[in-house]
């Protein structure tokens, strides 16, 4: 593990920036390093069956309004996907999943709006860079396509590492752990090591805990609770609470039923702040103005820090 790496991320801040691919990275990183408040990524699913929005944008212009929308309401980046990772939820072939995300990604990026691709597949990810996506969101950490990390290196974009057992088909019988946030530190340790050995630079990782993905809820609130171990990995940390299950099941009503997930937004916003306050580097949410807003209300009001936060432990 390095130490200090993000010291490495914040002094992409500093250098110069030219022209071409790698480049353009840069300048995301840059800018995304550089911006004041913490990085805000939207969701955008084209998905007929993702848990909270599967199937309103599966049109390509309600997906793309939807994405410059996210943009409009604050959204440093919007995140496509195009494969549910809700759990249980069968897979689809590769070919499937690009015919979903590639022309959003495309008319997103015409429009000036910065993408990531939520995928898992090395394929899609390249196809995706060459769309104009300006970062990857692996939820499997680069296990599930072992060519990942040579695509991501090869592009120079950032890279995030989701914690991550197995895909949803067998996620609930991997929530297994002795201690979740030793656990879950210890394996994207790892992921973070095999990366850098396959050459992708230590500026371009953003870590992340994986709220849901093989975690019961009391998994996903030790983890919110624990945040600074995590960020001791010394890496950015994105943190995606939003709608989850475990949000319903705190909110359930009188009848014992766990709150829908049009009724999560509040919720959502109270983990993503709290997990800012303790460090986090950027949140993941489908209610991007009620979070930019808060975020707001909590740099106005001088950003007290839980922990020191990836900014701080960077500062030169
Ligand atoms: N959660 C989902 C999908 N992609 N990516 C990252 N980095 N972190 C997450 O927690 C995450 C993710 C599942 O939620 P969705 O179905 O609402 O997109």
């Amino acid at each position: 593990m390095l130490n200090g790496t993000s010291d490495a991320f914040l002094s992409v801040t500093t250098r110069a920036v030219g022209v071409g691919r790698r480049d353009r990275y840069r300048q995301v990183v840059t800018d995304l390093v550089r911006a004041r408040t913490p990085v805000v990524m939207g969701v955008l699913n084209v998905t007929p069956d993702s848990f909270s929005d599967g199937g309103r944008y599966a049109d390509l212009a309600a997906a793309v309004a939807h994405g410059v929308r996210l943009r409009d309401d604050g959204a440093h980046l919007v995140d496509v996907g195009g494969e549910s990772t809700r759990p249980g939820a069968d897979r689809v072939d590769a070919d499937t999943e690009a015919a979903r995300v590639l022309p959003v990604i495309r008319e997103l990026a015409a429009a000036g709006v910065p993408t990531s691709i939520d995928t898992t597949r090395a394929r899609v990810a390249e196809a995706a860079l060459a769309a104009g996506a300006d970062l990857v969101n692996d939820v499997s950490g680069g296990l599930a396509d072992p060519a990942m990390a040579r695509v991501v290196a090869a592009a120079g974009c950032p890279w995030v590492l989701m914690h991550w057992r197995g895909h949803a088909q067998r996620m609930a019988e991997l929530a297994s752990y002795v201690d979740v946030v030793g656990d879950v530190r210890a394996e994207l340790g790892q992921r973070i090591d095999e990366a850098l050995r396959a050459g992708v630079a230590a500026d371009r990782i953003v870590v992340d805990p994986g709220l849901g993905f093989a975690k019961t809820a009391a998994h996903n609130w030790a983890l919110t609770a624990r945040l600074p171990e995590l960020l001791d990995l010394g890496f950015p940390l994105l943190f995606g609470a939003s709608r989850k299950s475990y949000l319903g099941r705190l909110l359930a009503g009188p009848d014992g039923r766990d709150r829908p997930t049009a009724g999560r937004a509040a919720a959502t916003v109270a983990t993503s702040v709290l997990a800012v306050a303790a460090g986090a580097w950027g949140v993941r949410v489908h209610d991007v103005r009620d979070t930019v807003d808060a975020l707001a209300v909590w740099q106005a009001s001088g950003r007290p820090r839980l922990a020191p936060s990836t900014e701080q432990r960077g500062a030169p």
